[in-house]
């Protein structure tokens, strides 16, 4: 079985721990986020790709969700001896390798899915990740801040600020001029299934189908797609996801989620148990629609969501 993975970054990443457990045989590809991704210190950083590849790699760090595990920060500790921030980031010296191996190889011409495909030579993800484009995409925030509206990185929204104050609009800087990396289209085309893990609809999974080509070939593939919820009981799990969907004009409950993808897009919505009220409002949308335990606290927890996903893909194809 071919199965379509679009993600983001922790969600995204357990998510598809859980389902390498519940479908070993499966040829997964994975299309990742990269409107997280942000230059520092004239290196490459991809948060969502290496979050994936790190989890699935066993190289997380497994409480903070992202990251390497048995980090130190010695570097930046360094740098800020310097002054040179910033300091609301934290990068480890153990990551800071992968962002020097990564921009060595873009600077000598490889585009990002090929650094990507070779990261991935040492950390074996089990799964093909695949950037969502090899173009230059960066999402930013419109925010007030005094009185005065201006843009920030996606990355000093969420890390510095802590979404402190209203997102008023989040913008794929870049992706209308984007075109999907090579394999992602094909992979798409090629799907027996495509999954929507509970990652953020708006800043990972919205982002990647911003790339123009992508959405569009995810509801010609004629194949189900079916996504989980990142919201349970009218909030997201982890996170602060509550805030751009507000940007959006969404409301953060399971339902509106399920219409903001659309019957267009979305043949199948999990919900969590505690959501089970909403099933007719997401059915009476034409998206068919169960509630099942979506707590990701454990890979055996995870790989159950994972067979719910693909069960319900069967029952609507
Ligand atoms: P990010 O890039 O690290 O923010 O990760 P993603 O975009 O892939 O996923 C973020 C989303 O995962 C958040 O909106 C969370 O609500 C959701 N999430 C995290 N843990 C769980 C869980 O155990 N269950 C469910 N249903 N959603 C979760
Ligand atoms: N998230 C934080 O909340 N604080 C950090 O200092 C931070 C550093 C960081 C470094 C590398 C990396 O791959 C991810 C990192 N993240 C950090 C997570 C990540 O940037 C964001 O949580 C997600 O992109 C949000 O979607
Ligand atoms: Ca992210």
């Amino acid at each position: 079985m071919r199965i379509v993975v679009l993600a983001g970054g922790i969600g995204g990443a357990r998510f598809l721990r859980g389902l390498r457990q519940a479908a070993p045989d499966a040829d997964v590809t994975v299309i990742g986020n990269t409107g997280d991704d942000i230059h520092l210190f004239g290196l490459k950083v991809c948060p969502d790709l290496d979050t994936v590849m790190y989890t699935l790699g066993g190289g997380i760090n497994e409480e903070q969700g992202w990251g390497r595990s048995e980090e130190t920060f010695h570097l930046k500790e360094e740098l800020a001896a310097y002054g040179v921030g910033p300091e609301w980031f934290g990068l480890g010296d153990r990551d800071f390798a992968t962002h020097i191996v990564r921009t060595q190889m873009l600077g000598a011409g490889y585009p990002l899915s090929a650094v990507t495909a070779a990261l991935c030579e040492r950390w074996k993800p089990g799964v093909k990740l695949i950037p969502m484009t090899d173009d230059r995409v960066e999402t930013h925030v419109a925010v007030e801040v005094d009185g005065e509206r201006k843009a920030v990185h996606f990355q000093e929204y969420w890390v510095r600020m802590r979404a402190g104050v209203p997102a008023e609009a989040v913008v794929p800087v870049g992706a209308e001029h984007s075109k999907p990396a090579p394999g992602v289209l094909e992979a798409i085309a090629e799907a027996d299934v495509i999954l929507f893990p509970p990652s953020n609809p708006v800043v990972s999974i919205g982002t990647i189908l911003a790339v123009p080509g992508i959405r569009e070939a995810i509801a010609d593939a004629g194949v189900p797609v079916v996504g989980l919820s990142p919201i349970v009981g009218d909030a997201p799990v982890r996170g602060m996801a509550d805030k751009v969907l507000a940007a959006v004009g969404v409301e953060s409950t399971a339902a509106a989620v399920a219409e903001h993808y659309g019957s267009g897009l979305l043949d199948g919505w999990l919900v969590d148990t505690v959501d089970a009220a909403v099933v007719e409002r997401v059915e009476a949308d034409g998206i068919r629609c169960r509630a099942v335990p979506l707590m990701m606290t454990d890979v055996a927890a995870t790989a159950q969501m994972a067979r719910e996903a693909l069960t319900l893909a069967e029952e609507v194809r």
